[in-house]
């Protein structure tokens, strides 16, 4: 078949002084960094929804986005010559991980049957690619959020047909996932929250979200999937109020249905901040909870308050991404899925080249910024100085559990000497400035 990249050859590391836009400047697959390749480190993927499928339209336009393998009449055809960019597109970035829906990948049929059917056929064309190349699936994941029927929800819908049809949907992509050896599957809950409370039994819709995670827990394990269950929060958007809100709320719900044992979180950037947090913040809540799995990453626009899911290019969040990470010991077998598409004025192939070097570079340059960050321990040292008072005294009586109020009410009384000292936050943002511009 003839190539649908012709004009972009092998994209290589060529080292921040190229002036060839297709060379990466940052990111060298093969670079050691702290006993680990950076390939090994930021386990990159590309989403397939929005790279390969994605049409560019959004409410006040139709698409823009000139992609000859999706200017092809028939369905299943379309969806297959689809994969074949999808791989040349991949190896030509020498990306090792992919993503997708279930409904990305292959054209709906006239029942779920069918549909099931055309699934299994585009999945038999993948496993022969990824036989070939060495490219391998981060995740997959069920679509339950287009089709008409999901409007009120899947899992958290008040029809228990369409839950069952959930159901039936999850347990395909997931025997699929499994089928290509796939390292997570993720659960996005596209539309499982509420738009007026007026007609939504929040406590009946939260239960079922718990049955639901139970039993695709279960079938995980039944058809032995090994892999990884990842919940991916958001707060808004389709719904005014997803229930999966954040990394709190998430956290919270799966340990009040005694699911925290079998879920860790995907968390995205851009979620973070229409959660109004920082990607940082998210991160961090998820690694001291023991539950960061794998990251979707883009970044959203200060100005705009949606999902825009841009290429991340902002060195200092992916910085302290990166630094978490680092913290957390690595993602694996987690990942960094680009989750991001280009703007739709961005219509041309090649630009998704350059989408996604852009991110690969930011990560690569945040990834090393991080590693020096922790080699110097300049900010460890800032910790523990900071929190210094708990390591004695009455420090260690509070963190060991010996005090209680009327203890250290009478300590009070005796030490109203307190030595409480600068934060030196603006101290702090000028040396991690310094990292990223000088080291
Ligand atoms: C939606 C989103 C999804 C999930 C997978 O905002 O991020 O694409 O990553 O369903
Ligand atoms: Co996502």
């Amino acid at each position: 078949m003839t190539e649908c990249f012709p004009d972009v050859d092998q994209v290589k590391y060529e080292g921040p002084d190229s002036k060839d836009p297709l060379s990466f400047k940052y990111y060298d697959p093969e670079r050691s960094i702290g006993g680990k390749t950076m390939e090994e480190h930021l386990r990159f993927s590309v989403a397939y929804w929005h790279t390969f499928t994605h049409d560019g339209s959004d409410p006040f336009g139709s698409g823009t986005m000139r992609r000859p393998w999706n200017d092809i009449a028939d369905p299943m055809e379309r969806a297959e010559a689809r994969v074949d960019a999808a791989f040349e597109f991949m190896e030509k970035l020498r990306i090792p991980y992919f993503c997708f829906h279930d409904r990305d990948i292959a054209p709906r049929g006239d029942s779920l049957a069918e549909t099931n059917e055309n699934f299994d056929a585009i999945v038999d064309r993948m496993q022969t690619k990824m036989a070939e190349t060495d490219i391998d699936l981060l995740w997959g994941t069920a679509q339950l959020f287009l089709e008409p029927k999901y409007a009120h929800g899947a899992a958290t819908a008040p029809n228990a047909d369409v839950f069952a049809h959930a159901a039936a949907q999850v347990k395909q992509a997931m025997d699929v996932t499994n089928r290509l050896g796939g390292e997570n599957f993720v659960f996005w809950g596209g539309r499982e929250g509420y738009k007026t409370l007026l007609n939504t039994d929040m406590d009946l819709e939260l239960t079922n979200m718990g049955r639901f995670l139970r039993m695709a827990a279960d079938y995980a394990d039944d058809i032995g999937f090994d892999g990884q269950l990842l919940i991916e929060p958001k707060p808004k958007e389709p719904t005014k109020h997803q229930y999966d809100f954040d990394a709190a709320a998430v956290l919270a719900f799966l340990r009040d249905h005694g699911l925290d044992d079998r879920f860790n979180l995907n968390l995205e950037a851009n979620h973070a901040t229409l959660a109004g947090h920082t990607f940082q913040h998210e991160l961090r809540y998820a690694r001291i909870n023991d539950a960061l799995g794998s990251i979707d990453a883009n970044q959203g626009d200060k100005l705009l308050g949606w999902d825009t899911d841009q290429f991340p290019t902002d060195v200092y969040a992916t910085t302290l991404a990166m630094y978490e990470i680092l913290e957390n010991g690595g993602l694996e077998p987690g990942g960094l899925n680009f989750d991001a598409k280009l703007r739709r004025e961005s219509f041309e192939p090649v630009d998704l080249f350059h989408g996604h070097i852009a991110g690969m570079d930011a990560f690569a340059r945040g990834l090393e910024v991080a590693h020096e960050i922790r080699s110097t321990g300049e900010f460890a040292d800032v910790l523990e100085d900071r929190y210094e008072s708990y390591q004695t005294g009455i420090g260690t009586d509070i963190t060991e559990g010996r005090t209680d109020l009327e203890s250290l009410a009478s300590y009070a009384l005796e030490n109203e000497d307190i030595n409480v000292r600068s934060g030196r936050q603006e101290r702090l943002k000028a040396l991690l400035n310094s990292y990223i511009l000088e080291s």
